[in-house]
């Protein structure tokens, strides 16, 4: 199936995020706005990576390649200033009925060889109450199936919060029992650089692995209603811990004030769980702190350096 691009302020746009979930924008980014970000991003990944704490990248399976950058306003200005700029701002307020503000910024680099996006929903690795929450995918590189192509699937913004299964070490994977039988609602979408994709955070989505030999980069804009919550950074840890010990113990829910060895954790499970805690936040936990992923996560806050 072909999709429509809207030029930027085309009021189809929010009828067509209404309708698929998902809307297309015609070149939102022009040739030199491409260019500009693209030396953002280098300058980016030669001069502020090495600086920031390891818990703001993420690396590919083969440990060396990065594989995503995370709140990237944070640490660059000028790509704060794009984020925030009226073209940017305008086009996503004019598509929903919620005031937007940014929430974050997120950039796949994409080298050749990296790998993709397994199928999953946006909320649900970030609640946001209410769930006005939209993704805005710009890529850097003309994007097609040979590169890292990415995938929606129109309509599932209506079926609510799908199944994920968790896995260690990765970002959870919707059901694949379910994406068997939403498979006719895929869309696979070629896009010029400079075209955009905003949807939101129920709409299921996925990418490829570039095997092409050049890098396919991508800003991915978060936003969330001014009018949201959302929860707090213990909170947040302490979810991402539940999920440790979930993964660890096989116990289906574990509350954030479960005690790890009570639910069946083994020594070896919470030396995993301690060896992922360090990678992510530089912090060692003490045996007592598996008391509870609250108790963690208290303890990462109260050692963390890069706060
Ligand atoms: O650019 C990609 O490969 C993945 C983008 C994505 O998963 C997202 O926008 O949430």
């Amino acid at each position: 199936m072909s999709v429509t691009f809207l030029p930027p302020g085309d009021p189809g746009i929010g009828k067509a995020l209404r309708r698929d979930g998902v809307a297309y924008i015609q070149d939102l980014f022009d040739a030199d706005l491409i260019q500009q970000t693209r030396d953002a991003l280098t300058r980016y990944e030669r001069e502020v990576i090495p600086t920031i704490p390891r818990s703001y990248y993420s690396v590919d399976d083969d440990g060396v390649m990065l594989g995503q950058y995370r709140d990237v306003e944070q640490f660059d200005p000028w790509l704060n200033d794009l984020v925030h700029s009226p073209r940017i701002m305008d086009t996503v307020s004019a598509a929903v009925p919620w005031e937007p503000m940014i929430f974050y910024l997120e950039v796949f680099p994409k080298p050749p060889g990296a790998s993709g996006a397994d199928p999953h929903q946006d909320l649900y690795t970030a609640p946001v109450d209410p769930p006005h929450f939209l993704h805005l995918w710009v890529p850097l590189e003309d994007v097609h199936p040979g590169n890292g192509g990415i995938n929606f699937y129109h309509g599932t913004h209506k079926l609510g919060i799908a199944p994920h299964i968790e896995r260690p070490g990765c970002p959870p994977v919707v059901d694949p029992d379910l994406m068997k039988r939403i498979e006719p609602m895929r869309v696979e979408v070629r896009a010029k650089a400079g075209c955009a994709a905003l949807f939101g955070g129920y709409m299921i989505h996925c990418s490829g692995r570039n095997d092409s030999d050049r890098a396919r980069p991508a800003l991915v804009i978060g936003f969330r209603g001014t009018d949201t919550k959302i929860s707090t950074e213990v909170d947040i840890i302490s979810s991402a811990v539940t999920r440790l010990f979930r993964e660890e113990t096989g116990v289906k829910t574990v509350a954030v004030e479960e005690d790890f060895f009570a639910i069946g954790g083994s020594e070896d499970g919470a030396g995993r769980i301690g060896d992922q805690i360090k990678r992510d936040y530089r912090v060692e936990v003490d045996v007592h702190d598996y008391r509870s992923p609250r108790a963690i996560a208290d303890r990462v806050m109260q050692l963390r350096t890069d706060l």
